[in-house]
């Protein structure tokens, strides 16, 4: 029988999936759920002939680099590949997977509830029922705004950009989008939903903004500081995608000045890290990266890894190879 390949993960992952792992695989674990050092990073990937990494841990060109010749595989447990760097990957003939469609549904979920919470105020609600100071109903008490009939202007039309607008549409939102490419006008019929090609004038006209794209070179700091300057002052912004879309920085200024309502960040741009004037307003909702985090999304991103391991390690080209081109 063929040698099984040695495989090594870089965290903690949902007990089923570990234990399939080691029933098909030489495959070892890392037992502490912290992120690996870089110096471990490094080591495992001298050795393994296949990494199952995420997206804590940064696979730059240095660390590719140092790679053994035996690492033919890097087969990530999520969907950005952000932390890898896939030209030097592909330079090195390594391979990288991840791990789309399953997550798409719980991400979008997500949105929708930080797109809610924002203007109807919930996390307010709910620190002041924590705080013991509510003093009873009231006709003018925790007003927020409404979210029907606003324009959601989305930024990303992927898988979770287009869940986002099936469930958006759902709560009378009408939806706009910029991508960079229109999607299919089967699509947009379905959605009613208005394409942008110009970022810059759909945000001067939207409500809420969603962004639902993938950070890469050509993203980061999307929403800059000129940008985000674009927004009118009632509008607030959902992001589940990646904190280096956003200018953290220049949105953290415009909040504290008001100059835009509110902003419901489930992800940072130097996570874990959250920028501390962020932690004291008032007009945001700030999460810890959870949008994908169900157990049977965890399963199902798992039992992708498994799959593109074993058809690679089969010699067939993996169901989710990731190629630089699609970026
Ligand atoms: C995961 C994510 O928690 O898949 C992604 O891109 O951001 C999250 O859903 C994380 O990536 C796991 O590696």
């Amino acid at each position: 029988p063929q040698k099984k390949p040695l495989v090594i993960v870089t965290r903690r992952l949902p007990d089923v999936i570990e234990t399939r792992m080691m029933e098909l695989f030489d495959c070892r674990l890392n037992l502490d759920d912290r992120p690996m050092s870089q110096a471990d990073l490094v080591a495992a990937m001298k050795e393994a002939d296949v990494l199952v990494p995420t997206v804590t841990d940064r696979i730059d060109a240095g660390t590719l680099s140092q790679a053994g010749e035996n690492l033919r595989l890097i087969a990530s447990f999520g969907t950005g590949v952000d932390h890898i760097d896939l030209k030097s990957a592909r330079q090195r003939g390594i391979s990288v997977t991840n791990t789309p469609g399953v997550l798409t549904e719980d991400t979008a979920d997500m949105t929708m509830a930080l797109m809610l919470a924002l203007p109807r105020r919930l996390t307010e609600g709910e620190r002041l029922v924590r705080s013991g100071e509510w003093t009873g109903w009231s006709p003018t008490g925790m007003l927020g705004h409404r979210i029907w009939g606003k324009r959601l202007g989305i930024i990303g039309m992927g898988r979770i950009g287009q869940a986002v607008a099936r469930r958006a549409k759902g709560f009378g939102l009408s939806i706009h989008y910029h991508n960079r490419r229109r999607v299919h006008p089967d699509i947009e019929a379905e959605l009613e939903a208005t394409y942008w090609e110009s970022l810059d004038q759909m945000l001067s006209r939207m409500d809420i903004i969603s962004v639902n794209c993938p950070h890469t070179p050509a993203t980061f700091h999307l929403l800059s500081a000129r940008r985000l300057k674009l927004l009118h002052e009632n509008a607030c912004i959902v992001n589940t995608s990646r904190g280096e879309v956003i200018d953290e920085n220049a949105l953290t200024r415009m909040l504290t000045s008001k100059e835009i309502a509110g902003a419901a960040l489930d992800v940072f741009e130097h996570e874990p890290a959250v920028n501390p004037k962020l932690l004291k307003l008032d007009n945001v909702v700030l999460l810890p990266h959870m949008g994908s985090a169900t157990i049977e999304g965890r399963i199902a991103m798992g039992e992708k890894v498994i799959i593109n391991i074993k058809t690679f390690a089969d010699g067939h080209t993996p169901p989710d190879r990731v190629l630089e081109a699609m970026f």
